[in-house]
């Protein structure tokens, strides 16, 4: 095992892992940015070393500022977090030629996976059902003609560096597919400096399931069930749970299967999440694999037992995984909302500034992760999720009771949150029937 680790990230999920490095004894090593140079998170951490100026570009995603810190700070293994650095395949690959453990899967597959459409190859390569579509990149407006004619309107548009639902656009007809190649290739070139896009049907009015991974360095791949991720606004998930309400055993096991299959084709370590699409016949298509861990990794902690963390950590010391798939039960339902500085009422707008009051639920069945305390100071730089509230419960019934309760009950003022909406989701019928789709939320937004 390590003895000491770097926490390459911030916020709520650099307290996450500093955590479980504190239950496995290992000492850490925090970066912070100018911005973040006074929360008190990094107060658990033993060392902190500020590796740049309040922007993100010059410090949590500065590569040389992060390696020369770890090499003063003498650190064994980099645990990137979600966002930033944990999907960019340079950064693992300078990790490995510094003799530093990248905590996540190794650079190749990064950069394998990373690549949307190489990612699609070998779904196909596996017989794993993907959504018809380009069989590479779009080589020109005649190649997508060709494509969108061959698979019937309406496509959608998705960037092979992409990924998260950054980037898309759907197409209805050939004139609105022709000017929304050129914007999808501009944006794509102009956020991931690669043009490159692809083409698929566009699914109305599906489910977002996403199957857990986890594996080792010997072989052993694991999946830990699904999380259902359909309550989403603008691609950003708003509400996650574990099982999902719209899903039946049979297929449960289905989708789990293609995902192990992927996982190993690409000889797959460290934990990752499988993507699929579920539409309203119960058919499932593979869309992505994302290379690290998920912000809605709790749900799946709850309903397995298994702390991710730590097994993301042990693994990546070069331990064996102590698991049996048959052994795997995953019990009960856990919900997460997301709880971000954004006001609701005035189109998320970002709420930077400084919470004057704070109070936490707590509780039966109520978890927490949250960097945020009385007097935290939000800073305008970074993304706004400031708390993730998790509950776990028996049924769903009772965890939606019980969300509902603790969300209530959480006190945050001085800044606005997405509490509200939450409740206001949590409490509506049609979120308790299991029965949501894409379009739920607008249509809940735009009527209030
Ligand atoms: C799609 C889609 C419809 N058709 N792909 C969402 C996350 C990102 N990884 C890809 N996403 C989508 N891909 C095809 N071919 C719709 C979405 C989508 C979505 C799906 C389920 C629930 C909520 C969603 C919100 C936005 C986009």
């Amino acid at each position: 095992m390590f003895s000491r680790i770097m926490v390459a990230n911030r916020g709520e999920i650099a307290l996450r892992i500093i955590r479980a490095c504190r239950e496995l004894e290992i000492e850490t090593v925090a970066i912070c940015s100018k911005a973040d140079e006074r929360a008190s998170y990094l107060k658990l951490a033993d060392i902190t070393v500020c590796v740049g100026p309040e922007d993100a570009e010059g410090s949590y995603l500065n590569i040389p500022s992060i390696i020369s810190a770890a090499e003063i700070t003498d650190i064994e293994a980099i645990h990137p977090g979600y966002g930033f650095l944990s999907e960019v395949g340079h950064f693992a690959e300078v990790c490995e030629s510094s003799n530093i453990v990248f905590i996540g899967p190794k650079s190749d597959v990064l950069k394998k996976l990373g690549n949307k459409t190489e990612a699609r190859k070998i779904a196909i390569a596996n017989k794993i059902p993907v959504v018809p579509g380009s069989e590479s990149v779009i080589k020109n407006q005649q190649h997508a003609l060709e494509v969108a004619h061959k698979i019937g309107y309406p496509v959608i548009i998705k960037a092979s560096a992409g990924g998260g639902g950054r980037g898309m656009r759907v197409a209805h007809n050939d004139i609105s597919l022709v000017n929304s190649l050129a914007v999808a290739q501009r944006e794509a070139e102009a956020s991931f400096k690669d043009p490159s896009v692809y083409i698929e049907k566009y699914i109305e009015n599906t489910r977002h399931v996403e199957i857990q991974i986890l594996g080792d360095n010997y072989g052993n791949i694991f999946h830990l069930g699904e999380r259902d991720c359909t309550l989403q606004r603008r691609h950003q998930k708003i509400i996650e749970e574990s099982p999902s309400p719209g899903i039946s055993e049979r297929l449960r096991e289905e989708i789990c299967k293609a995902a192990t299959k992927i996982a190993k084709a690409v000889n797959y370590t460290n934990a990752g999440t499988v993507e699929f699409l579920v539409d309203k016949e119960g058919n499932f298509y593979f869309i992505e694999v994302n290379t690290r861990l998920q912000v809605e990794h709790p749900v799946t902690e709850m309903v397995t037992g298994i702390d991710l963390v730590k097994q993301q950590i042990r693994v990546a010391s070069g331990e064996r995984l102590n698991l049996k798939q048959k052994k795997i039960k995953n019990q009960g339902v856990s919900i997460e909302c997301r709880i971000n500085a954004e006001d609701p009422q005035n189109e998320f707008r970002p709420q930077p500034g400084k919470i004057t009051a704070y109070h936490t639920p707590g509780g039966y069945g109520v978890r927490v992760d949250s960097h945020a305390h009385n007097g935290y100071e939000i800073s305008p730089y970074y993304d706004s999720l400031i708390s993730k509230l998790i509950v776990y419960q028996k049924t769903r019934e009772e965890a939606i009771a019980c969300m509902k309760r603790a969300l209530s009950e959480y006190v945050i003022e001085g800044i606005k949150t997405t509490i509200p909406l939450n409740l206001e989701l949590i409490s509506h019928p049609q979120f308790a029937s299991g029965n949501i789709n894409t379009i739920f939320v607008e249509n809940l937004l735009s009527k209030s």
